[in-house]
């Protein structure tokens, strides 16, 4: 059964339908009257103190339109689960190849061939993503686009890994670092720091550090 929305004509609840049809999901739509300033009996049967929106989902119902709002968004799977790809696996699997390579700096252990193996599947799926959407979770930029550029591009100083042959990698890059608001941000918060979002592994930190005369 899709989502339902109960809309109080003119009032906060308008941005119920609007989330949903950005975000193109199913719902079904259920205007109510104020009576006439109020709210009429029917939003009162669904939320005690009378106010809208209100959703149902299943046996749930639920009133706040930011409470709703966010309940629509985490039921949002494509979102949710790029957003949580990027820091809860993508970022973690670097992370341990970064903590590998301190003990094996060929990765030629089982551990370090294992999580290159795995490193290449995850670029593979995200190459496919973004060759197939302009954005992680579709056709808008989200937070999940936000929470990957770090891994893509300055993660690599740590672990230097090379992004060559993934073209829609390659492609998403320029379109991430082309936005005027990470221009805005990157110009405040890191103006000196190389972009990295060429295919070629970037200098490793230490490199840098030796460059720059500080080590
Ligand atoms: N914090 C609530 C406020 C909702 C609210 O006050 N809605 C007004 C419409 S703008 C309403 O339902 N008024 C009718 C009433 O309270 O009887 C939310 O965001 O959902």
């Amino acid at each position: 059964m899709p989502l339902t929305v109960h809309h109080l004509q003119t009032s906060q609840s308008e941005r119920l339908p609007w989330l949903c049809e950005e975000l193109q999901i199913p719902y079904t739509l259920v205007l109510h009257q104020r009576a006439p300033f109020f709210s009429p009996q029917s939003i009162k049967d669904l939320n005690p103190l009378g106010s809208a929106p209100v959703i149902q989902d299943g046996g749930l119902t639920l009133a706040e339109s930011a409470a709703c709002i966010e309940y629509i968004s985490h039921n949002y799977a494509d979102y949710l689960y790029w957003f949580h790809f990027s820091n809860g696996t993508f970022q973690p699997q670097i992370s341990t190849m970064l903590q590998i390579s301190q003990l094996d700096k060929q990765m030629t252990s089982p551990g370090g061939v294992r999580g290159k193996e795995r490193l290449a599947k995850m670029l593979k799926l995200l190459d496919e993503r973004v060759t197939e959407n302009t954005w992680l979770a579709g056709d808008e930029f989200t937070a999940a686009d936000i929470m990957i550029i770090f891994s893509l591009t300055t993660m690599r100083t740590f672990y230097p890994y090379s992004l060559e042959g993934y073209q829609g990698i390659l492609g998403y890059l320029e379109r991430l670092v082309g936005r005027e608001g990470f221009q805005r941000a990157r110009a405040k918060a890191d103006p000196g720091l190389e972009l990295m979002i060429g295919g070629e592994p970037p200098l490793s930190y230490g490199e840098r550090l030796k460059a720059a005369g500080k080590i």
